[in-house]
């Protein structure tokens, strides 16, 4: 059975945990508990008849990636950060410094490791706007566009602003 490994990385507060735990128990919850150590779930999942065991780690919002394993070492000991099958970027459309944070990260990240073979997905949430923002065809399609020029995908887009 192949064991999967994934990261949740994002600015705090964007959503990443209620994201991990729909995906794991079909749950969501409004309250805000902020994460403060990493928390790991394995979930399976069969698809085209192929069994994977998943490991998500849902950790704290983390400053930087680590460079190097010295500094995954001293800084971040045992996330694993750095040796992640695939990574998910979450930011939350109605703050763009957390698309910031995301965009720095994969900066980081590109730095750190060969990230060719490395799925990246960058996931988008509306937090602070009650799920009802008003947002324009324009800033959608330039968000859209900074993705793409990021070699990333959108894989949930709000139907808020679809
Ligand atoms: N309106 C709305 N609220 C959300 C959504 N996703 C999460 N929330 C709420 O936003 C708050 C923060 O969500 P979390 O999942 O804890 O965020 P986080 O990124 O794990 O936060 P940290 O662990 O502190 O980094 C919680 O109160 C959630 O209920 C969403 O899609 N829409
Ligand atoms: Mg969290």
């Amino acid at each position: 059975m192949d064991l999967v490994k994934v990261i949740i990385l994002g600015a705090p507060g964007v959503g990443k945990t209620s994201i991990v735990q729909q995906f794991v128990w079909n749950d969501f919850s409004e309250e805000y508990l902020a994460t403060e150590e990493k928390h790991t779930y394995y979930p399976s999942v069969i698809i085209n008849d192929h069994l994977y065991e998943l490991k998500i780690s849902d950790l704290p919002a983390i400053p930087y990636f680590p460079a190097n394993s010295f500094y995954e070492w001293t800084e971040y000991r045992f996330y694993g950060l750095r040796s992640a099958t695939a990574y998910v970027l979450v930011f939350d459309l109605t703050n763009v410094d957390t698309f910031q944070y995301i965009r720095t990260l994969r900066e980081q990240m590109a730095e750190s490791r060969d990230m060719r073979t490395v799925p990246l997905l960058v996931v988008t949430s509306i937090i602070s706007s009650n799920n009802r923002p008003k947002y324009s065809n324009h800033l959608k399609n330039r968000i859209v566009a900074k993705i793409s020029d990021h070699g990333s995908e959108i894989t949930k887009w709000p139907s808020a602003v679809a």
